[in-house]
C-alpha cells in the first residue's frame, strides 16, 4: 500500500490526511479512470480497503469509502444535475455531490426573476400558455457524449418540446408539436443529436378536430421527431397502443419507446387488462426513407407514416418492431455499450433487457428479449454506472436494487439471481439517475434516487409534503450503495441529466452579438412617437439610473420600452419591474430585452430595478407617467 496518494483534482497529497475526502493511489488516474481501473482489474477490493476513509457524517446512515460530499464555502461541485421540475414547468440545476440548487430554468413557466414569460420574446415562446409538464431533461451529445450545447426538455401537458441554451442557461426555443398530446418521453438521437424525439403518450383521433369522438378504437398516439436546430417536427409515425418513455440507441439507429394500454381502452380497467404490452423499435432509417419517398399523409403540416400494427410497412421488414413485454413497461433506457434496451414491467416484477442486434435477425421481435429477471415489485427506471451493473427503481417496495447485467442474460427467465443487493429509500422512487448514465461512459460515482414522497423525512410544512431526491454513492462495489444524503424537492422532479462540470462553458455576460435586439448604450437613448398611440422607447440600465428620469404618454398608447443593461461587471443584473402593469424584465450584464404593453391606467408609475444591485439599488426608479386622454 502507497503512502501517497492524490486529491481527485489530482494534487498529492499524504494519506495522513484526514479531510474526508477519496485518497487515491498515485495512479495517474483521475477518479473515474481509477474506478474502470478498478472494475476491469478486480482490483477495487484490495484498493477500497486502504483507501476508504471514515465518513464523518452524524446521521448513521452512510458508511466507509465515501468520498466527501460536503463541498465546503466556496468550493465548487464536480457535477451539473439538471432536474425537471414537472407540473412547476421549469428545470432545475442543482450541484453535484453538495445537492445544492444552483439555478432554476423557466421554461414552460412564466417566473419573474428571471424575466421568463414577461419580455416580448419569451412571450411569445409561451404562446399564451402559462404552465407546462417538464419530465425529461436530457442534454445534448457529440459522439456519445455531452457537448455543453444545449437541453432539451418536453412539456407532457401541452405537447411540447423545448431547448435550453446551455450558453445562458436559458430557454430559447419551443415547439408545440401538432398531432400529438401528452408530450412524454423525450431524448435525442445519438450519438450526434441528429434528431429530438417525443413520445405521445395519450392516444386521440388523428387529426383531433372533432372527428371519431366516440370510436376509441380508432384513437391513435404518434412518434415525433424534431430537428434540434431550427426546432421544427420533421416527421411522426403513428402507432397502436399509448405510449410512455423512450430512448434510442448509441447508433442513431433505434428508437424505443414502451407503453401501456395496448388494447386501446378508454378506464383504468380496460388500461390494464393485458398481460402483455407493447415495448416499440422504431427503425429510425427506414422511417426517413418512407419519408423520403413521399409514403406519409400530411396531417396538420407534419408528414405521418403509418406505423400501426396493420400497416403494409410493417409487412416483411417492419419500421416499427412491436415486442410484446409484460406489463405496462415503463421506463427503456439504453445500456451504455448500445447491447440492450432495458424496459421495466411497472405492474410486473421483472425487467426486459432486448437484444438491439437481435432485432434486424428475429421474426418474432419478442425472441430479442435475452434477459428477464425479477428485481421486485414496481420496476420502473434503469440507470448505469459503467462496470455493467443496471440500478433500478421499485417504486412499490421503495427500494434501489442494483444488478448484473451480463447476469441477467444468462440466468433463466424470472430469477433473482442477477440482483446484487438492495438500499431502501425515502419512499417509492421514480426516477433515478447516475452520473452520464445516458452517455456511453458513465461515471459511475453518484446515483439520485427520485423519491416521490417524503413523509416523515422533513420539518413538517403543511399537507403539501416536498419530494426527496435522495443522494447514494454507487463508487465502492465492495462497500455496496451507501445513502449519503436527503435532500427536498419542490414538486416535482421526474426525470435528471447528470453532467460533469469539465463538459459545460456558460457565458459570464451577454455577448450582445447573440442577442436578437440591438444594444443601447448611454446617450443612444431615446423616445418616440411612431403612431398615433404608439411610443418608442429605447434606454440603458446601469448602476443606479435608467436611461430616462421620467416617460410620459397618453393613455391608450402602446408603449414598446426595449432596455439594455449596459455593465460589463458580472452578476450585476437589473431589472425593469413597473407597478400596475404585471412586467418584471430581468436584464443581465450586456442583456437587451423589449417589453411591450398597452399604458391604458392614468397616473404615476415608479418604474424600477428588483435586483437589490448596489447600495444606491433603492434609488434607482424612474416615472412613467399616463397622462389621462381628454
Ligand atoms: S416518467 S416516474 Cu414521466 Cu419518466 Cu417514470
Ligand atoms: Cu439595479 Cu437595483
Amino acid at each position: 500500500m502507497t503512502d501517497h496518494t492524490t486529491h481527485d483534482d489530482g494534487t498529492d497529497v499524504s494519506e495522513t490526511d484526514d479531510d474526508n475526502r477519496l485518497l487515491l493511489p498515485q495512479l495517474g488516474l483521475d477518479r473515474r479512470d481509477f474506478m474502470k481501473a478498478g472494475a476491469a482489474a478486480g482490483a477495487m477490493g484490495s484498493l477500497a480497503g486502504c483507501t476508504g476513509v471514515l465518513n464523518n457524517d452524524d446521521d448513521g446512515e452512510t458508511a466507509t469509502g465515501v468520498p466527501d460530499h460536503d463541498v465546503p464555502p466556496g468550493e465548487h461541485d464536480e457535477y451539473y444535475a439538471f432536474l425537471s421540475g414537472g407540473h412547476a414547468g421549469d428545470v432545475r440545476v442543482h450541484g453535484l455531490p453538495s445537492m445544492r440548487e444552483i439555478m432554476r430554468i423557466p421554461v414552460f413557466n412564466v417566473e419573474s426573476a428571471r424575466g421568463h414569460g414577461h419580455d416580448d420574446e419569451s412571450r411569445e415562446m409561451l404562446d399564451g400558455y402559462r404552465w407546462g409538464d417538464t419530465h425529461h431533461p436530457r442534454l445534448s451529445q457529440t459522439d456519445n457524449d455531452y457537448d455543453g450545447r444545449f437541453a432539451y426538455v418536453n412539456d407532457k401537458a401541452n405537447g411540447r418540446m423545448a431547448r435550453i441554451d446551455l450558453k445562458y442557461f436559458e430557454t430559447d426555443a419551443i415547439v408545440d408539436i401538432p398531432n400529438q398530446q401528452g408530450t412524454h418521453g423525450a431524448c435525442a438521437q445519438l450519438p450526434d443529436t441528429d434528431l429530438i424525439f417525443g413520445v405521445g403518450e395519450f392516444r386521440v383521433p388523428m387529426p383531433n378536430d372533432g372527428r371519431d369522438l366516440t370510436d376509441p378504437e380508432s384513437y391513435t398516439s404518434t412518434l415525433a421527431a424534431i430537428d434540434p436546430e431550427t426546432m421544427n417536427v420533421e416527421w411522426q409515425v403513428q402507432i397502436d397502443g399509448n405510449m410512455d418513455n423512450g430512448d434510442g440507441s448509441k447508433d442513431g439507429r433505434w428508437f424505443f419507446a414502451t407503453g401501456y394500454n395496448s388494447e386501446g381502452g378508454i378506464n383504468e380497467q380496460e388500461m390494464t387488462r393485458p398481460d402483455r404490452d407493447w415495448v416499440k423499435a422504431f427503425d429510425i432509417p427506414a422511417i426517413e426513407e418512407l419519408v423520403e419517398a413521399g409514403e406519409y399523409e400530411t396531417i396538420n403540416d407534419v408528414a405521418v407514416v403509418d406505423g400501426t400494427r396493420d400497416s403494409p410497412h410493417n409487412d416483411g421488414d417492419p419500421i416499427v418492431h412491436y415486442i410484446a413485454t409484460p406489463k405496462s413497461p415503463h421506463g427503456v433506457s439504453v445500456t451504455p455499450d448500445n447491447e440492450y434496451a432495458i424496459a421495466s414491467g411497472k405492474l410486473d416484477p421483472t425487467t426486459a433487457l432486448i437484444e438491439i442486434d437481435a432485432l434486424d435477425d428475429v421474426d418474432d421481435p419478442t425472441d430479442a428479449i435475452v434477459g428477464r429477471p425479477r428485481l421486485g415489485m414496481g420496476p420502473l427506471h434503469t440507470a448505469y454506472d459503467g462496470r455493467g451493473h443496471a440500478y433500478t427503481t421499485l417504486f412499490i417496495d421503495s427500494q434501489v436494487v442494483k444488478w448484473d447485467i451480463e447476469a441477467a442474460v444468462e440466468a433463466e427467465p424470472e430469477s433473482e439471481e442477477p440482483i446484487i443487493e438492495k438500499i431502501d429509500v425515502h419512499y417509492n422512487p421514480g426516477h433515478l439517475i447516475a452520473a452520464e448514465s445516458y452517455t456511453a461512459d458513465p461515471q459511475g460515482d453518484w446515483l439520485i434516487s427520485l423519491n416521490k414522497l417524503s413523509k416523515d423525512r422533513f420539518l413538517p410544512v403543511g399537507p403539501v409534503h416536498p419530494e426527496n431526491d435522495q443522494l447514494i454513492y454507487i463508487g465502492d462495489d465492495e462497500e455496496g450503495m451507501q445513502l449519503v444524503k436527503d435532500s427536498p424537492a419542490y414538486a416535482e422532479p421526474h426525470d435528471a441529466s447528470i453532467c460533469h462540470r469539465s463538459k459545460l462553458d456558460p457565458a459570464d455576460v451577454y455577448d450582445p452579438d447573440d442577442l436578437e435586439l440591438d444594444h443601447v448604450s448611454a446617450g443612444d437613448e431615446s423616445i418616440e412617437r411612431v403612431a398615433d398611440d404608439r411610443v418608442e422607447v429605447e434606454m440603458y440600465s446601469m448602476r443606479n439610473e435608467f436611461g430616462f428620469e421620467d416617460i410620459t404618454v397618453q393613455e391608450g398608447d402602446t408603449v414598446e420600452m426595449t432596455v439594455t443593461n449596459i455593465e460589463t461587471t458580472s452578476d450585476i443584473l437589473h431589472s425593469l419591474a413597473i407597478p400596475e402593469y404585471d412586467i418584471n424584465v430581468k436584464l443581465a450584464p450586456q442583456e437587451t430585452r423589449k417589453v411591450t404593453f398597452e399604458a391604458d391606467k392614468p397616473g404615476v408609475y415608479w418604474f424600477y430595478c428588483a435586483f437589490f444591485c448596489s447600495a444606491l439599488h433603492l434609488e434607482m426608479r424612474s416615472r412613467l407617467i399616463v397622462e389621462p386622454e381628454d
